[in-house]
């Protein structure tokens, strides 16, 4: 396993490259490889969990960096073959209220700041619009229930996309790594055939429930998942303040396709999201206007009529 100068200069190089590429695909929240940390998300929200986390990661650090360093410095400086004694004495009422009450306050500087995203993160008043999500064996239902002032009847059920499906399917021979999107991105089992279409600024209300069992609906860059649970309903909220397709999955172990049920929140400038919910909004009131299918059945009636009489 000798590695030559030159090979050696090769896989530097290459993990270099690898390095800088996920620098250059830092826009894409999907996981990268050699990624070592969070994706801090396109909402207030998800940047708010990913502070929380930086603050507990650093003060695990300091805390590590205390308590190895002590001791290693003791086990190096007081070692046997230095001529160290044990000391005989075994407790200190001092260090024990400091060893307890500074955890105490670490634990409270944490909690402290926690508590206030969560708040927020429950905080759905003055949204400016709702979605109704349900989970389905093993899809997703969206209901775009207002905008603003206006209520909209827009409905649709979002499932694995057609190249994933056909590529799970045993035997079937296909490559999971040539199920890509448009930009080239490996999206195996992370696609699916109806984005949800959310405008970007914009508060937007989610009420979650499940139709037959726990559901959790999870797209990470939004900083959050909420169980879709059958009976009741969970609300909760977002902002997303960069376009783009953001990707997540059923997060709670719903049955044997549990792991084909995935998610794609598209988000797109208000006026285009406009364009797009007014579009949808008329092909779904569109079919009960001009009611074409009533005239064609009561077409054969009288002719039926008199041939039985
Ligand atoms: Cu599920």
């Amino acid at each position: 396993m000798k590695l030559s100068k030159s090979k050696f200069a090769q896989v530097l190089l290459a993990g270099m490259a690898a390095t800088i590429a996920q620098g250059a695909l830092a826009a894409s929240t999907l996981p990268q490889r050699w990624q070592l940390n969070m994706h801090p998300g396109v909402t207030q929200t998800s940047r708010d969990a990913y502070d929380l986390h930086m603050l507990a990661f650093w003060i695990c650090c300091a805390i590590g960096a205390i308590v190895f360093g002590a001791m290693f410095i003791a086990m190096f400086r007081d070692r046997k073959s230095k001529g160290a004694v044990a000391a005989t004495w075994s407790h200190n009422t001092k260090a024990e209220i400091v060893w307890t009450v500074l955890p105490i306050l670490i634990l409270i500087g944490m909690a402290y700041p926690a508590t206030g995203v969560l708040i927020n993160e429950a905080y759905t008043n003055e949204s400016q619009m709702t979605v109704k999500i349900t989970g389905y064996q093993w899809k997703w239902g969206y209901d775009y229930v207002n905008w603003g002032d206006k209520a909209y009847h827009v409905h649709f059920i979002a499932k694995l996309d057609a190249d994933s499906d056909k590529t799970r399917q045993l035997k079937s021979g296909l490559d999971p790594m040539a199920v890509k999107d448009a930009s080239g991105e490996n999206t195996y089992l992370l696609n699916v055939d109806h984005p949800l279409v959310l405008p970007t600024n914009t508060k937007v209300r989610f009420v979650i429930t499940g139709d037959d069992v726990i559901h959790s609906w999870w797209v990470p860059a939004l900083g959050w998942k909420a169980d879709a649970i059958p009976g009741i309903i969970n609300d909760t909220w977002t902002n997303i303040s960069e376009p783009g397709i953001y990707r997540g999955q059923c997060a709670e172990l719903c049955g044997q396709d549990h792991g084909f049920m995935p998610i794609v929140v598209k988000a797109v400038p208000p006026e285009e999201f406009k364009a797009w919910l007014e579009q949808q909004e008329a092909a779904a009131t569109a079919p009960a206007t001009p009611a074409a299918p009533a005239t064609a059945p009561t077409a054969p009636a009288p002719d039926a009529a008199p041939a039985k009489a």
